[in-house]
């Protein structure tokens, strides 16, 4: 936006396109705005990663801003009044703050039903997608994120592995059974779901933390084929904007 306010400003004698009247102007920009939405993300943070994908797969283009979890800015007052919990991702849409990726991801769903639904048919399909989510969102990484791993090892880093893939072996263990029972050529049958954008994420922090990824063959093989996916590609951690240099692919 302020690329092309400067275009505007910048050559009077070119094609105008911002209406003549202040009122058409305001109208035209708060409609930009409204348009086009904000994620407060971090490139390495999995549960911006998630949401990043859903976006991908939908279609829905986005600006980025990155908040350096690893500095603190999520501490920082200016996003503290965009998500109070100090915490990633946070969607913005005009007026309206989103925060939560499951929340943010079912918002998407119901915004825009035109775009690919991630959520199957049935009430039943739709509930199990869910329980699933939930399996990776609510009971495994939330004990091994940044603040649990911070306080948890008391400023020794060499913790983190052994109480991260403690947790994450458990949540994989239950979710490798039922993948086994439901994935098709994706994580719940033969089309992309929310599930799968939980799934690279979550692998993604395992091999991090040294898990062992050969006892969950199933999970590996639905996340090597949704990395060949064009989506997934483009909300991969190494190709966001505040990637660092040594982590770009
Ligand atoms: N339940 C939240 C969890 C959000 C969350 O844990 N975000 C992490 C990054 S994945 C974060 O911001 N951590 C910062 C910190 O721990 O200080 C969601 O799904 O959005």
């Amino acid at each position: 936006m302020a690329i092309m306010e400067y275009l505007e400003e910048k050559f009077p004698d070119k094609l105008k396109l911002l209406p003549e009247t202040p009122e058409g102007r305001a109208k035209v920009r708060a409609l930009c705005y409204l348009m086009k939405p904000t994620l407060y993300s971090y490139w390495r943070s999995s549960c911006s990663w998630r949401v990043r994908i859903a976006l991908a797969l939908k279609g829905i283009d986005y600006d980025y801003e990155g908040v350096n979890l690893v500095k603190g800015a999520q501490r920082e007052p200016e996003f503290l009044k965009k998500n109070p919990q100090g915490l990633v991702p946070a969607y913005v849409s005009g007026q309206t703050v989103l925060t939560e990726s499951m929340a943010i991801m079912e918002y998407l769903e119901e915004k825009f039903p035109d775009k690919l639904k991630l959520l199957p048919e049935t009430p039943e399909d739709r509930a199990k997608v869910r329980a699933l989510c939930y399996l990776i969102a609510s009971n495994t990484q939330p004990i091994q994120n940044l603040r649990v791993l911070q306080f948890y090892g008391k400023g020794d880093t060499s913790k983190y592995a052994e109480w991260a893939s403690h947790w994450i072996c458990l949540g994989f263990e239950a979710l490798e059974v039922e993948l086994k029972m439901c994935s098709g050529k994706f994580a719940f049958g033969d089309e992309p779901t929310l599930l799968d954008a939980l799934i690279p994420p979550q692998v993604y922090n395992a091999k991090r933390f040294k898990v062992d990824m050969d006892k969950y063959p199933t999970i590996q093989a639905v996340n090597e084929r949704l990395g060949e996916l064009e989506a997934f590609k483009k909300a991969h951690p190494s190709r966001q904007p505040d990637t660092p240099e040594g982590e770009r692919a």
